[in-house]
């Protein structure tokens, strides 16, 4: 069993994603960030950053505990436990990596330096508006790779559209400006919220 500590951030979302999705079984602890919940003695000693998500997987590898951090990593550990998301041939494995890595590294902390910029005191509208426009280059992209194949790294769904798909929902929720007119990122959008998986990991 799997113990997940998160929040409904995109980060914490993409972990939660990785665990339905791999249909893991795990039990959700919802961790409160305006509380400080996430800066416990007890939180900061399963990840010295203070950061959601966080899992402790008692049957770890060789059947023992493990605690991991990152989402990213969460969501890689759970496509290889349960064996599922990402293809078994190496020719296929470089396009679902690199998809992953824009979903992960570019469009979630992009999008996230952007929502902190703009919650600051005196939030400095040019810098927002330049971190805006970086994330609907992002999506621009997406759209165009959208218009020829169903998922972000071919037909089928793998690691990247789940990532991707956590970036979404936060992007939709709190800025959807940045996705206006991109058909076929609603198209994809729409595809991956219909996925049962998905619905029970977005349920906060
Ligand atoms: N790269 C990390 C980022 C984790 C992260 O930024 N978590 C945020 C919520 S989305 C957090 O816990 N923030 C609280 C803090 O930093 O104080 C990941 O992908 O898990």
């Amino acid at each position: 069993m799997i113990d997940l500590y998160t929040a409904a951030t995109s980060n914490g979302m993409r972990a939660r994603i990785a665990l339905e999705e791999c249909g893991l079984p795990y039990t959700l602890h919802k961790i409160d960030l305006q509380k400080g919940e996430h800066r416990t003695p007890s939180f900061l000693a399963m990840n010295p950053n203070g950061q959601i998500p966080v899992i402790v997987d008692r049957d770890g590898p060789g059947g023992k505990p493990l605690t991991l951090a990152q989402s990213t990593a969460i969501l890689l550990y759970a496509a290889e436990k349960s064996g599922k998301f990402m293809p078994k041939d190496p020719a296929l494995r470089p396009a679902v990596l690199q998809a992953l890595m824009n979903a992960s590294t570019d469009v979630t902390p992009v999008f996230g330096a952007m929502i902190a910029m703009k919650m600051q005191k005196e939030s400095h509208a040019p810098s927002v508006e330049v971190f805006k426009e970086r994330v609907r280059g992002f999506f621009r992209i997406w759209d165009g790779t959208f218009a020829t194949q169903e998922c972000c790294a071919g037909d089928v769904v793998t690691l990247a559209d789940l990532s991707l798909y956590a970036g979404y929902a936060r992007v939709k929720g709190a800025a959807p400006e940045i996705l206006e007119g991109f058909a076929n990122v609603g198209r994809w959008a729409q595809m991956m919220a219909e996925r049962p998986a998905i619905q029970r990991a977005l349920k906060f």
